[in-house]
């Protein structure tokens, strides 16, 4: 469990961590020299806790959201002599909307004030807390320098992390990067608090935004070397493959392949009480994971939001972030810089809203809560025909492969989505892609009766579903009995080819004037314009003699009756049995026809298996 400190400048917090720990927080020099925290410091108690001290000056506060960004419960120190103080208001304002699950009040200093005064700060302290995330939460009085009450506090924190419930965030590695640096024969050296998931000495990483894949050579935790560390710890990585200066803050390094790196968020933002309105199109900075941003807010079903209230948003940011699903963040304005509120990641892959998007938002917003399956369900339904894919999935809402899949086992189950290729997709879906398709069959039953089907690439591209589910909704559209399907014409099966008097008339007159005129036929507009018929009505009668093996056309535009090519392959065989083989000339004197028509004929007889060719002579093929 990582505990995080929280409070106004000098009002004992790295005192406080040094009593309880034995360590000093303050790493640097500086911090040394002034007596003041400048940059997040670490310390650790037992074998389970890992601290986080942050600074409490008011130019650090950046800082501050570093450190606590990533803390399972948090301390908030506040100087028996000074009582609340400004950065003690924002830095509990920065822990509330973190979402902190756990939190204590620890009054320091108690050794400077007497006890009338703690008793009138502690009534104090219990009507300002009230309705806050630490309302109901023990309040301890310490003094770091004496002594008094620091073995009893040391003592809770030690029985907290049995108490704190499971952590709710995702199973993927995750862990954003507040340190990095090179150590001398080593390499790359890497240090922040793991937020979810776990890291095994050996793995692949990846580190984001920068999409670099590198390899954890070695864990370390408290100075112990470690094979594999987890959700809740304090971690250092020594990795291979990128140079420390190429990573800093605001670069995380998670699982590969799982987090996505965008300019644009869509999340669910509430401004503070103290806050001043936040216009379209206002920048902001955002604090997110280990990283300070400027982006511009695009408020969605409104031009401003007010002190106090809430709305979703779309933030686009001035350079590429990695989000993770539900992460939270905070908001603070960029002259003066205060904390003016907070929020949560909704969507890390969106598309642009537009800010009359009133009505997408609202599923937004009724959803901001529910449990990620429901997220999961929620997509297929706005999706009805799309294939969805477990890894797509899995990088919208930072989930672990296995976590998907159980998931999706669940909707499958419930009969809600059905597996087809590599994804999934609504049973709905599927629903409505049948429904175009007997559309779409009927439509054109309706335009060309006279044809036994449709072409499935025809029908493909009448349809805004990928092939795969057609062909999936297709086959049980088969299997049902429903469709027929030869040829690759697809037909409804209750539907037969009409062909009046006048349609037969014309077939029969087409096919006689191609089987009469041999092996020296017509071009197939010649034809058209003799039957003096419109080009696709034309046409259609060619695909009927086509498709009932009456004529074949060997190449474009060129046609033969089904009797002149089997008479041809009589003459050919026979020919080739005697001599062995012939050329071109030879092949046409016997046809009696020219090159124009004998070329095509002849290719036709190759892919037919009946002959091929060497060099420029014809063999039969056995
Ligand atoms: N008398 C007394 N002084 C204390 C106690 N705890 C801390 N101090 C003094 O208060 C001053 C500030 O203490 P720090 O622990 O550095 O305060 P901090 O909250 O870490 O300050 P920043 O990190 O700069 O925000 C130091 O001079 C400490 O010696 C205490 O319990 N009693
Ligand atoms: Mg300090």
């Amino acid at each position: 469990m990582i505990i995080g400190t929280a409070g106004h400048i000098d009002h004992g917090k790295s005192a406080l961590v040094q009593a309880l720990t034995g360590t000093d927080p303050d790493r640097w020099a500086e911090e040394k020299a002034r007596g003041m925290t400048i940059d997040i410091g670490f310390a650790f108690l037992g074998e389970s806790i890992a601290f986080v001290d942050v600074p409490g000056h008011e130019r650090f506060v950046k800082n501050m959201v570093t450190g606590a960004a990533a803390i399972d419960a948090a301390v908030l120190v506040v100087a028996a002599d000074d009582g609340m103080m400004p950065q003690t208001r924002e830095h509990l304002d920065i822990l509330r909307m973190l979402q902190i699950p756990v939190g204590i009040v620890v009054i320091s200093k108690i050794d400077l004030v007497d006890d009338e005064w703690l008793g009138m700060l502690r009534d104090e302290l219990r009507e300002w807390l009230r309705g806050s995330f630490l309302e109901n939460q023990p309040v301890f009085a310490v003094s770091s320098r004496t002594g008094e009450g620091i073995a009893e506090l040391q003592q809770y924190l030690l029985q907290m992390p049995q108490s704190l419930a499971e952590r709710t965030t995702g199973d993927l590695f995750r862990m954003p990067i507040d340190r990095s640096f090179s150590v001398s024969g080593r390499g790359t050296i890497v240090t922040g608090s793991i937020v979810s998931g776990c890291v095994n000495a050996g793995d692949r990483v990846e580190i984001y935004p920068l999409q670099e894949s590198v390899r954890v050579r070695g864990i370390e935790s408290n100075h112990r070397q470690l094979e594999t560390l987890g959700a809740g710890q304090r971690c250092a990585l020594n990795l291979q493959g990128l140079p420390a200066d190429a990573i800093g803050r605001g670069c995380s390094v998670a699982a590969c392949d799982r987090f996505l790196v965008s300019r644009l968020l869509t999340c669910y933002l509430e401004l503070l009480d103290a806050a001043r309105m936040v216009a379209y199109n206002d920048t902001v900075r955002v604090h997110l994971g280990t990283g300070e941003y400027l982006a511009q807010v695009r408020w969605i079903g409104r031009d401003q939001l007010s002190a106090g209230e809430e709305s979703v948003a779309q933030l686009l940011f001035r350079e590429p972030v990695s989000a993770a699903f539900r992460e939270r963040l905070i908001l603070r304005s960029i002259s003066p810089m205060h904390t003016i509120g907070g929020g949560v990641v909704l969507d890390v892959q969106p598309e642009r809203l537009r800010k009359k998007d009133v009505n997408r938002i609202r599923s937004l917003v009724k959803m901001r809560e529910a449990p990620v399956s429901a997220w999961i369900a929620a997509r297929f339904a706005e999706n009805r025909g799309k294939r969805i894919t477990p890894d797509s999935l899995a990088q919208r809402f930072s989930l672990s492969d296995e976590k998907v899949r159980g998931i999706l086992g669940q909707l499958q189950d419930d009969g809600k989505i059905v597996a087809v290729a590599e994804g999934y997709v609504a049973q709905t879906g599927l629903e409505r892609i049948a429904e175009q398709i007997r559309q779409q069959l009927k439509a054109f039953h309706h335009e060309h009766p006279i044809l036994s089907g449709m072409r499935k690439a025809d029908l493909a591209a009448r349809l805004n579903s990928d092939t795969r589910l057609m062909e999936h909704v297709l086959q049980g559209m088969l299997g049902s009995q429903e469709i027929h399907m030869q040829g690759g014409k697809i037909r409804l099966i209750a539907f037969r080819a009409r062909r009046n008097h006048s349609d037969q008339k014309i077939l029969t007159q087409l096919e006689t004037e191609i089987r009469e005129s041999g092996f020296t036929p017509p071009s197939l507009e010649d034809l058209s314009l003799q039957l003096d018929l419109d080009q696709e009505v034309f046409q259609e009668y060619v695909t009927v003699l086509v498709e009932s093996k009456r004529i074949v056309i060997p190449e474009k535009g060129i046609v033969f009756h089904i009797d002149t090519i089997q008479r041809g392959s009589e003459h050919i065989r026979q020919y080739l049995g005697e001599k062995g083989s012939a050329t071109v000339s030879e092949l046409k004197e016997l046809l009696g026809t020219s090159r124009k028509w004998a070329l095509p004929l002849l290719n036709f007889y190759d892919r037919q298996g009946l002959t091929y060719r060497k060099g420029d002579r014809r063999f039969l093929q056995n």
